[in-house]
């Protein structure tokens, strides 16, 4: 067994468009354990230190502009092997692409849309999802 955690993020895209339950039902339906949740407005602090890896690419700006723009929901989810099975549930990147069954492929929009509109945010390692909890569960 390797019970770990990780930080999901309904992005603003999915608050504003009320997909938050939809997206959480997923999660549970899963079998993933909800062990905290929490409405953030995030401050730029906050998304710099979350996006720090993307500093100085092209998307870096928009993408915190777009992380800005409205209530975020944080969630502290926990199961076996639900960094690398939520990023699964969660599809890729691009919701154009992404395969029909995840929550980007099955609820992305595929039109007027950046790729940063994704609905969702899931740690992709041990690492950042240690990293990423303590920035939005301080
Ligand atoms: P996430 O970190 O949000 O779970 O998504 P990810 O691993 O699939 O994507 P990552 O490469 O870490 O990128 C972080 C977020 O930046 C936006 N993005 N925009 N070319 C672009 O315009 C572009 N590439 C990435 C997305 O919102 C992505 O989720
Ligand atoms: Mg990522």
């Amino acid at each position: 067994m390797s019970v770990e955690e990780t930080l999901i993020l309904v992005k603003p895209d999915g608050v504003a468009r009320g997909l938050t339950g939809e997206i959480i039902r997923r999660i549970e339906a899963k079998g993933y354990r909800l062990a905290d949740l929490r409405l953030v407005a995030p401050d730029r602090e906050l998304l710099a230190a979350h996006y720090a890896e993307h500093e100085g690419k092209p998307f870096y700006e928009p993408l915190l502009e777009f992380m800005a723009s409205g209530p975020a929901v944080a969630i502290r989810a926990q199961g076996e092997r639900v960094i690398e099975g939520f990023r699964s549930l969660a599809g890729t990147t691009d919701p154009t692409t992404a395969a029909p069954g995840t929550i980007r492929g099955d609820l992305g929009r595929d039109w007027g849309l950046k790729v940063q509109q994704n609905l969702v945010h899931g740690s992709d390692s041990p690492e950042s999802a240690s990293r990423e909890l303590a920035l939005w569960f301080a």
